[in-house]
């Protein structure tokens, strides 16, 4: 761990940091019961277990005060009409916000609450993103052939609750419809004491 001022560059080669200390890939099979279409999933896994996304990380003590980050790189594709996207996750200290910065590709950052808030902000090259305290964050690249590439900055004592969305998933899913991308309900979304309709559950809406 280092113990004097640092820096590093993002800008070369393919945006991988200069320096890094950890570098984590996730596969289609990591995935398992995130995406909707899951005969087209299944159908995928079988042929090649795809990496989907990774993350270079620098490592810092997960403490309050410091400060995480590093880059993460969604390549692109789809799963049936749905994009590559990221596992997504709520953090653990709910009050801890995070910054993403876009430098390369298009794509979506799907957010929600606890309660069931949700919000959809687009992803390109120079946008800065704010994804406020208590709100889960999934990335979705809809690029077509193209890394979807953010610097992202986040408080050591964050930690991450993927549990949450595992069982439930994202409230909005991302997918191609006629060619440009699409938000839609998604059908599985579940919510504690919140009452569903045999139409709510078997097809999605807006589609
Ligand atoms: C961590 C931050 C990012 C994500 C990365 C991968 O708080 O939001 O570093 O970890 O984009 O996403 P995920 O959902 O697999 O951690
Ligand atoms: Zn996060």
């Amino acid at each position: 761990m280092k113990t004097v001022p640092f820096s590093f560059d993002l800008r070369s080669p393919d945006f991988i940091p200069s320096t890094y200390d950890n570098h984590i890939k996730r596969t289609l099979s990591a995935m398992k019961g995130q995406y909707l279409d899951q005969q087209a999933y299944n159908q995928l896994l079988a042929r090649d277990d795809a990496l989907l996304y990774e993350v270079y990380e620098i490592k810092r003590p997960k403490v309050a005060g410091e400060l995480l980050h590093g880059i993460s790189i969604v390549h692109p594709g789809k799963v049936g009409d749905e994009y590559f996207m990221t596992k997504g996750h709520f953090h653990t200290v709910l009050d801890t916000a995070e910054i993403y910065y876009c430098q390369k590709g298009q794509g979506y950052m799907v957010m929600e609450t606890p309660e069931g808030d949700w919000a959809v902000e687009p992803l390109f090259p120079g946008r800065v993103l704010y994804v406020l305290p208590r709100w889960a964050h999934r990335s979705v690249n809809t690029s077509a052939g193209e890394d979807l590439v953010t610097f992202f900055v986040y408080p050591g004592n964050s930690g991450h609750d993927y549990g949450t969305i595992e069982a439930q998933g994202f409230r909005k899913l991302v997918i191609e419809c006629d060619g440009q991308p699409a938000i839609i309900d998604n059908p599985r979304w579940y919510q504690p004491g919140r009452r569903y309709s045999q139409e709510r559950l078997s097809q999605p809406e807006n589609r």
